[in-house]
């Protein structure tokens, strides 16, 4: 076998299809290296990365103060595992409620187990504090949610492909439309009701971004019905939108924040719940954990991974650059047929293509866009998201435009 260093593309990507699951289907490129918003593949090849590992990567590949933390962390303690304590967690705990203004947080790896985590707590709270009969509590999610893949997750979800053949499912849900209030406030008349979970932006569902005033008429219904609003904000919070966490821009705080992905950088997996005592503290020893969860590790670098996104100002770099991608995308849409919609908020953005969702067009357009030099992936079919990561200046910006332009254009040319 030759060394791992010479391997081409296709050699590697054949390597995946004969010993790996079958569960993805990629875009056909190897990376290799990652610095800031760029990549590079195993033949040397330079890309802007507009998907950012699905918003992990907000402060950028290999950033290198996190990087630093990552290091001199793994040189002295990676893992005491909860059995002990650590000279690390304390204060990560006392930084990370501070930074976001909570009392109290649960560390966990993923973003799935964090967003299991806030579903514990929600039952829980609703036993021991709504009083809700045991084992009786509701939980309300949207059409069109997706919190990851455990069972779970995926007994929420109304995407056939996420929950297919893997029942039977997790009772205890009631689904309802997303951005429809009045369905909120119709599931809400059901006093077991005791939590509303729900994204502030879908990502995977497309970047679907609802009326202005949904959220915060949410949040005051469930106020009003004594429900906790839990935000999961795995993906839209930690500076994407343009500001700290989505629901900012919506002047609340949830009940219950869900923080993933771009916590740690995308340096290594951390995710995090935040919320009250009174909420927290329905949770007794012994009755949740994780091996990894608050490790020393990934406590160390999700600290230095926040400092960082403000010490960059990454909220304002998103909130003012998002708004010049949306303007240039907008000019798209008025010079071509196959660009019909362009949305987000901040650096999470997407633009619909004029075709079925079963076309291949928006994947052959992100092959096109590959082939000069941008990295992005289609969404449900017809939908394009780009969400590079924040530190993009507005030269690179402007740049990466042009490339989605031309390709655009070209493409539609051609058909
Ligand atoms: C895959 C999607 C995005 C998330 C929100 C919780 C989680 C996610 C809002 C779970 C994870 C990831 C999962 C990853 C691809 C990516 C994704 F396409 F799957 F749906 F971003 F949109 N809440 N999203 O977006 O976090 O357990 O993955 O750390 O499964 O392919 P996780």
């Amino acid at each position: 076998m030759q060394s791992q260093a010479t391997l081409s593309t296709s050699e590697l990507i054949e390597l995946e299809h004969q010993y790996g699951a079958h569960n993805y289907h990629p875009v056909p490129v190897v990376l290799s290296k990652g610095e800031g918003v760029f990549l590079w593949d195993v033949e040397g090849k330079k890309y802007y990365d507009f998907l950012s590992a699905y918003s992990a990567v907000n402060q950028g590949h290999c950033h290198p103060r996190i990087i630093e933390a990552l290091k001199n962390q793994a040189s002295n303690l990676t893992l005491t595992s909860r059995a002990f304590h650590n000279d690390v967690l304390g204060p990560y705990e006392k930084f990370i409620t501070e930074y976001f203004g909570f009392d109290r947080v649960l560390p966990m790896n993923t973003g799935v187990e964090a967003c299991e985590t806030a579903v514990k707590l929600c039952r829980k709270w609703s036993y021991e504090v709504k009083g809700v009969t045991v084992n009786q509590a509701k939980i309300i999610f949207v059409f069109g949610n997706f919190w990851g893949r455990t069972l779970a997750a995926i007994s929420a979800s109304t995407d056939p492909t996420s929950s297919r053949g893997f029942g039977p499912y997790m009772p205890g849900y009631v689904l309802i439309p997303y951005n429809d209030i009045d369905a909120l406030k119709e599931a809400l008349k059901d006093e077991t009701v005791g939590g509303f979970m729900v994204e502030p932006i879908q990502g995977e569902a497309g970047v679907v971004v609802p009326d202005d005033d949904y959220l915060k008429s949410a949040y005051e219904l469930c106020k009003e019905a004594n429900v906790l609003f839990i935000a999961d904000e795995v993906q839209t919070g930690i500076a994407r939108t343009g500001k700290m966490i989505c629901c900012e821009h919506h002047g609340f705080k949830p009940d219950i924040l869900i923080l993933g992905k771009a916590l740690s950088g995308g340096v290594l997996p951390a995710s995090a719940v935040l919320t009250s005592d009174e909420i927290m503290l329905t949770i007794k020893v012994g009755e949740h954990g994780s091996t990894f969860g608050g490790n020393p590790l990934s406590s160390a670098v999700a600290m230095e991974a926040l400092k960082v996104v403000k010490d960059e100002n990454l909220c304002e770099n998103a909130e003012v650059l998002g708004g010049i991608f949306r303007d240039r995308m907008s000019n798209l849409v008025d010079k071509c047929d196959l660009v019909t919609i362009v949305r987000g908020k901040g650096l999470l953005n997407a633009i619909v293509i004029n075709d079925t969702e079963d076309s291949s067009t928006a994947r052959d357009i992100c092959l096109a866009l590959k082939d000069k030099g941008l990295l992005a992936k289609p969404t449900h079919g017809n939908i394009i998201r780009f969400a590079p990561p924040l530190v993009i200046t507005e030269d690179q910006l402007h740049e990466c435009c042009d490339i989605i332009e031309s390709t655009v254009l070209e493409f539609e040319a051609k058909m």
